[in-house]
């Protein structure tokens, strides 16, 4: 009986954790299916290809501005998104989570409905992503059992943080009317794997109610085991990462040394799955991000590598790493490979800029999203060429038989201009087609496709978009400047044959009408009669292609050219009002089903042009001017102050692998001290016999710790870094041995300490050994003397509206000097020099940007030295400028921390390790459009 009760229980538990999840009865029905099949996923039947750009939420400490960027990765014709979830983020302590303010997600994923993009969710635990500790609170490394396993105190804690964020994430799915379409467990979960752990995840996930697919992303190839695409703990949908670049971006000629960077097929159950493919970079080598964006991540590189994996693998879903990187605000960085800018060299700049890779994600974008036969297809034979300096590769689609033909160079680092004809079979015929391909790039033409109303045989140029506007059909093709072009288009009688712009020459016979060109400026073809709907034909450059925008209306989608973006579009009556963006007057011109325009609030004069659009002209927005930064006031921190409450170093033992230098254990975790400085007090009487005092710390790569006996500076020392390979740990990883000045025997002395965290270790090799090393001292004696010393310290204290990660323990952060209301007493007009130490500045200014202008700021340092400088910006912790490391000058303010209308207050925290001139502070205009997106103010207490 009893053995009865215990098999019916278990059976229950199985069915509760593994089967697919019934939503429980309280939940509204089901409103959409998604599926799945080798070929892609599938919403309520219906083919995707998923075409989406990672965005990390907790870099962009402002939701207003969330909607700003995902407009934007919209606009670039993405349809997706990935989203990490930052557990550090939102639990300052164990038991204690907060989804508020900046850490709303349930206001992100609505945003992602509420925009039309698909989401597919990353809440790890560990997620990498060169975040402190990998994502993974500090609090965790206090936690016995090993991180990233099915260790029951791990299993305990991450359990935790998935009880508070899979509830969310469920009910924002696709299934129940939400646009999650997809969950990533683990983070390229490759070294010290344990499939229990990954099945829990699942299970986990399940029970919370989570009933779309299961994915993961697996580091690097599919050579990387287990590929979790089998077995225990296999998911439905494995992915494999792809940065087939690497992360030197000062390097300017790189090309795949990483690989070809074609995402593999890990199983004949699911999509190919491109889950990170490389869209920017860490600077690792402090070359600057525009370095990153230009050499190694640029249009030449995303035309060959995207296109080509695009035909070579027939991948159907991909995310893009990053679309938008944002900022390594307050101690969010891991200290290793990034400094405060996250701006990864992406499409979209730190300040929400678009750039030319954001031009190239759009004409790919558009493609792959208007083009639905791809989202089906198998390996087919490429035409041959007849210079075996071109290669093909191609795929098609076997219901419709459309083709998709790569065109790239054999040798695919070939820089050189070649020519080839090709022999095409295509379901239209067989052709000759003449091809050409200059340098690093790659081409996907496309051959027996229903265009719309249109039937296209093939051609030479690549299609951007097409879309059915007022009963014809606009398509937007394209090709390199100067570059050959031919389309060939077939009818039922002889069309009438018409060219607005251009030089196009065209000829018919047996039903193909082909128009030949060179790709020059912004060609017009108007196509009519043959016994087909209307057509027009945009034929441009790249450049000229990537100037339209396509926006999707209840009454189909209208293209636009002239402005900088186009949010969205609406039509109603005889009015297409626009959401746009515009950077300097000119010309705007909208294809849609309308005869007056409005953009924003403000109608626009047009008239219609032979093309049938609407043609108008926009002002651009008003210049701005930015308030000096003057006033300032500082004050300098205390080096020894009354540390009678501060908690008494006094552990024998830490759960930290790595072994103590001298004991106590003086870690600053095992004390609570979990982000930024940490101030450490020292305290013993003096037997005379004292040379020197020998330390030891470990702040992560970049980090430094300052030493003063009574109040008087002894220096610095350079802080232990990661140790980067398995263990044995290197035993003193960040020494330093400071002369004391002569003590008269029996008197009280007091050595003051304050050591910068730059971050925790990544959990990168599953191990502990790397994320639970600690921070802080980690060893400390007296030279010539036994006298014992007493250990206190003092750390952060999380500001519960900022989060966990916006302060350190230094005094003023401790006492509210960064907040914009500080009180003003003890500041005063400040000297010409810092002194070694803390030394706090602070200034307001009142700002009033144009209305309806999106002006980002950053604030500028020009100074040099051996200092750094923490950022405030209304008690928001925006950056640190390292004065002496670079290369970051620039620090963006996002709006909404920034108060566009009022009154802010700049707070800097300078940290000199020896006397300092600070240099000139600037606020600088990052950019200047009319559009942008209302923003909200985050409160400041
Ligand atoms: C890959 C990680 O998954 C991602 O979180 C981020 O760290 C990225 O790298 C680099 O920016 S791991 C890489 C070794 C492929």
């Amino acid at each position: 009986m009893r053995r009865m009760m215990l098999a019916a229980a278990a059976a229950v538990l199985t069915a509760a954790l593994a089967a697919p999840v019934v939503a429980p009865p309280a939940m509204a029905a089901p409103t959409h299916t998604v599926t799945y099949d080798k070929y892609s996923l599938k919403v309520d039947g219906e083919r995707i290809l998923l075409w989406g750009g990672e965005f990390h939420y907790f870099r962009l400490p402002s939701p207003s501005l969330w909607r700003d960027v995902l407009e934007k990765i919209r606009a670039a014709g993405f349809n997706g998104v990935s989203l990490y979830f930052s557990w550090a983020y939102h639990s300052p302590a164990p038991g204690v989570y907060d989804f508020t303010g900046v850490r709303d997600v349930d206001r992100l994923l609505d945003m992602a409905k509420e925009l039309g993009l698909y989401v597919v969710v990353r809440p790890g635990p560990y997620i990498n992503a060169e975040t402190s500790g990998g994502g993974f609170p500090a609090w965790l490394k206090q936690v016995p059992g090993r991180a990233r396993s099915s260790d029951p105190g791990y299993t305990a804690a991450y359990r935790e943080w998935l009880g508070h964020l899979n509830p969310i994430i469920a009910r924002h799915q696709v299934t129940r009317g939400g646009s999650v379409i997809a969950y990533n467990v683990e983070n390229e979960y490759a070294a010290n794997t344990d499939a229990q752990y990954m099945q829990d995840l699942q299970d986990t996930a399940r029970a919370a109610g989570i009933d779309v697919p299961i994915t993961h992303n697996q580091c690097c190839d599919a050579s990387w085991t287990p590929t979790w695409a089998s077995g225990l703990g296999a998911v439905q949908i494995p992915g494999v990462d792809d940065y087939p670049q690497s992360f030197e971006c000062q390097a300017p000629d790189t090309w795949g040394t990483w690989g070809e960077g074609v995402t593999e097929r890990l199983t004949d159950s699911a999509p190919v799955y491109a889950a990170e493919y490389q869209a920017g970079s860490i600077d690792l080598n402090r070359a600057g991000y525009d370095a990153c964006r230009e050499n190694l991540t640029g249009p030449s590189f995303m035309k060959y590598f995207y296109k080509n994996n695009l035909v070579a693998s027939g991948a159907t879903m991909f995310g893009f790493y990053m679309a938008y990187g944002g900022t390594n605000w307050g101690w969010l960085g891991q200290p290793n490979d990034v400094y405060t800018s996250y701006d990864y060299g992406a499409a979209i700049t730190e300040a929400r800029q678009l750039t030319d890779k954001y031009a190239e994600f759009k004409r790919q974008g558009y493609f792959v999203t208007s083009v639905a036969p791809l989202t089906k297809t198998d390996p087919a034979a490429g035409p041959a060429s007849s210079n075996p300096a071109l290669t093909t590769v191609a795929r098609a689609n076997p219901d419709t038989g459309t083709q998709f033909v790569l065109l790239r160079h054999t040798d695919r680092a070939a820089t050189t201009l070649d020519e080839s004809t090709l022999d095409w079979s295509t379901p239209d015929g067989r052709y000759s087609v003449p091809v050409s391909l200059d340098g690093r790039d790659a081409h996907v033409l496309v051959a027996g496709y229903d265009m719309g109303g249109q039937r296209l045989a093939w051609s030479t140029s690549e299609i951007m978009t097409h879309a059915r506007i007022g009963g014809r059909d606009v398509a937007v093709l394209y090709g390199r400047d100067g570059s050959a072009g031919s389309t060939v288009l077939r009818y039922r009688s002889k069309p009438s044959v018409r060219v607005l712009a251009g030089s196009v020459r065209s000829s018919y016979s047996d039903g193909e009408l082909r128009l030949d060109y060179t790709h020059h400026g912004l060609a017009r073809v108007l196509v009519s009669g043959g016994g087909r709907p209307p057509a027009l034909l945009l034929l441009g450059t790249d450049e000229e292609a990537a100037n339209f925008w396509r926006a999707d209306t209840s009454s189909g989608p209208v293209l636009v050219r002239g402005t900088s973006l186009v949010r969205s579009a609406r039509v109603s009556g005889s009015t297409v009002t626009l959401r746009a963006d515009v950077a300097s007057a000119g010309e705007v011109e909208v294809f849609a089903p309308a005869r007056r325009l409005v953009i924003g609030s403000t109608p626009v004069p047009v008239r219609t042009t032979a093309s049938g659009s609407l043609v108008g002209s926009v002002s651009g927005p008003a210049s701005v001017r930015l308030p000096r930064l003057t006033d300032w006031q500082s004050r300098a921190e205390p080096v020894v102050t009354d540390d009678r409450s501060w908690p008494v170093a006094s552990h024998a033992t830490s759960e930290s692998p790595f072994p103590p230098v001298t004991r106590p254990v003086l870690y600053a975790g095992d004390y609570g001290a979990d982000y930024g400085h940490v101030w450490y007090q020292g305290s013993f009487t003096a037997t005379g016999a004292e040379t020197a005092v020998s330390l030891n710390a470990i702040t992560g790569k970049n980090g430094v710790y300052q030493v003063w006996l009574n109040g008087r500076y002894l220096g610095w020392a350079n802080g232990g870094t990661q140790a980067d390979s398995e263990p044995p740990v290197n035993p003193r990883p960040g020494p330093g041995t400071f002369t004391l000045p002569a003590l008269a025997p029996g008197t009280p002395a007091v050595i003051s300490v304050l050591v910068g965290n730059m971050g925790h270790n990544d959990d990168w090799t599953a191990d502990d050994n790397r994320f639970k090393q600690p921070r802080g001292l980690v060893g400390a004696e007296l030279v010539g003397s036994s006298a014992p010393v007493t250990w206190r310290l003092q750390g952060n204290r999380p500001d519960r509206l900022r989060g966990p990660l916006n302060n350190g323990g230094l005094h003023g952060e401790r006492a509210g000097w960064y907040l914009p209301d500080a009180s003003a007493k003890g500041w005063g007009r400040p000297a010409a020099t810092v002194q070694p130490g803390v030394t706090w500045y602070r200034t307001e200014f009142d700002l009033d940007l144009p209305r309806g202008q999106d002006v980002p700021v950053g604030l500028r340092f020009d100074g040099a030295g051996e200092y750094r400088a923490l950022i405030f910006v209304n008690g928001w912790q925006l950056g640190q400028f390292t004065a002496n490391l670079g290369p970051q000058r620039e620090f963006v303010l996002p709006a909404g921390v920034l108060r566009e209308h009022g009154g802010n207050t700049v707070t800097l925290a300078v940290v000199a390790l020896d006397e300092a001139t600070l240099g000139p502070v600037s606020l600088v205009a990052l950019a200047n459009h009319t559009g942008g997106v209302p923003i909200e103010n985050l409160p400041t207490r």
